[in-house]
């Protein structure tokens, strides 16, 4: 089951500004800072309520990010949501027809398991599953 927005990923072109920006409009500081190589991401997280917002500036020319800002501008890339059971997930997800991006869960920003839905096949929102790696 989908238990909650876990966040919502916005790709921007410049970290430090955006975060300068959503600072003020959120009226919070970020969290967190993370790069994820793996991802080619330099992220921000910001708390709001018991969501997050996550911004996400490319890293390299190869990375999504810089496609989808080359594309579509800046903007909302993703909704992720919180599972408990990302793999059980990931199969019903699969058995009702839906397009997953990778085959196996991995590992993403924040400490979590992540796998993404592709956007073709969720009515145009690239949806992202997270489930807290547990210790
Ligand atoms: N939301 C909605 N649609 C999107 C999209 C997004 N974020 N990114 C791409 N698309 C659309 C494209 O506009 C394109 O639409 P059209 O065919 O109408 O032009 C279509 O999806 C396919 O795009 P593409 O150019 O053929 O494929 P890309 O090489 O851009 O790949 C995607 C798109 C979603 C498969 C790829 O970005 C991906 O695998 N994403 C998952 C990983 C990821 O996003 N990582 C970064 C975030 C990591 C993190 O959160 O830490």
């Amino acid at each position: 089951m989908l238990q909650k927005i876990e966040h919502i990923g916005i790709a921007v072109k410049h970290l430090d500004n955006s975060n300068a920006l959503f600072e003020k409009l959120l009226g919070s500081a970020h969290y967190k800072i993370e790069q994820v190589l793996s991802e080619g991401v330099n992220t921000s997280f910001f708390k709001i309520g018991e969501s997050k917002i996550e911004l996400l500036s490319a890293e390299n020319e190869d990375s999504a990010i810089a496609k989808f800002i080359e594309k579509r501008g800046e903007g909302i890339h993703h909704i992720a949501f919180e599972v408990e059971d990302i793999a059980a997930e990931m199969e019903r997800l699969r058995a009702e027809g839906f397009k997953l991006l990778n085959e196996v869960p991995k590992k993403g920003a924040d400490n979590k398991l992540i796998c993404f839905v592709h956007p073709k096949t969720a009515n145009g929102v690239l949806v992202e599953l997270c489930q807290e790696i547990r210790s």
